[in-house]
């Protein structure tokens, strides 16, 4: 680990705890608006809400393991305790949660006949891709992290070539607002998905050790926010979009209650 001075220490850890309370808040948004959309459409909330929790745990340990991994010297500054940082949090996050985000886009949609084959597809491309980059994470020289990152990419590319291709006339059938919210949250996904190999390149690209330590976990943070928080949301909106186009009202009294 290097040396950090207290600011950059400090950015740090003001942003894990700031991406953990996203998560829980993100968390409580989905569980709470479960009943603002059809029945249909409950499962991709669901998913949602999975992937805040499972990311909202692994941030509260990253969190401690990033308080634990320095010591504080005369000086002020930041130097490694001995104790390391463990990154393979990040990872098995992110092992549990792409896949579980690639699975609502597809539940969202629902396209009926052949979407298993598709989720299945999807889900095991991002797991590969996660599974690929981490002896390239954790690699101390960069030309393995070059080679793992080469790696994964190729999953990455054949994700975005189901979703840009193979999804686009499933897109293109589905009415009014919901097609115009299922083309952004692809925006969505192919911007912030594509932050993570830039802040993955960063190391390799010569960046100083120092520097690069802290730039990686905050780009990583905020790709975090944006991929699993902001995402959620936009599932959300597209699902109740869909659900008002199909008739659903939330503010109905339920068929038991009108009775008595
Ligand atoms: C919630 C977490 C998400 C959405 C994580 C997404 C991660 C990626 C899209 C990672 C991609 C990578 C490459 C394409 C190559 C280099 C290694 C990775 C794993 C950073």
């Amino acid at each position: 680990m290097p040396t950090l001075s207290s600011g950059e220490y400090t950015l740090v850890y003001n942003l894990f705890s700031f991406t953990f309370a996203a998560m829980l808040a993100s968390f409580l948004f989905f569980v709470l608006s479960r009943g603002q959309v059809a029945p249909a459409y409950r499962s991709a909330l669901t998913m949602s809400a999975l992937v805040v929790a499972i990311a909202g745990y692994h941030y509260f340990r990253i969190f401690e393991s990033w308080g634990s991994a320095f010591i504080i010297d005369e000086a002020g500054n930041y130097v490694a305790s001995g104790r390391p940082f463990n990154d393979a949090y990040r990872y098995i996050d992110w092992l549990l949660t792409v896949p579980l985000l690639v699975a609502e886009l597809v539940a969202v949609m629902k396209i009926g006949k052949g979407s298993g084959g598709l989720t299945f597809r999807l889900a095991a491309a991002a797991a590969l891709m996660v599974i690929l980059g981490y002896p390239g994470e954790v690699a101390a020289d960069t030309g393995t992290r070059a080679l793992w990152g080469a790696l994964s990419t190729v999953p990455f590319v054949y994700i975005l070539w189901v979703l840009f291709s193979e999804m686009g006339p499933a897109i293109e059938r589905q009415t009014g607002q919901a097609k115009v919210l299922l083309r952004n949250i692809r925006l969505l996904l192919l911007a912030t998905w594509g932050f993570y190999p830039i802040v993955y390149l960063l190391p390799i690209l010569g960046v100083e050790p120092t520097s690069a330590l802290v730039a990686v976990q905050i780009g990583y943070c905020i790709a975090d926010v944006a991929a699993k928080c902001g995402y959620g949301i936009m599932i959300y909106a597209i699902a109740r979009e869909k659900s008002i186009t199909d008739g659903y009202n939330p503010e109905a009294i339920p068929a038991t209650a009108a009775g008595d």
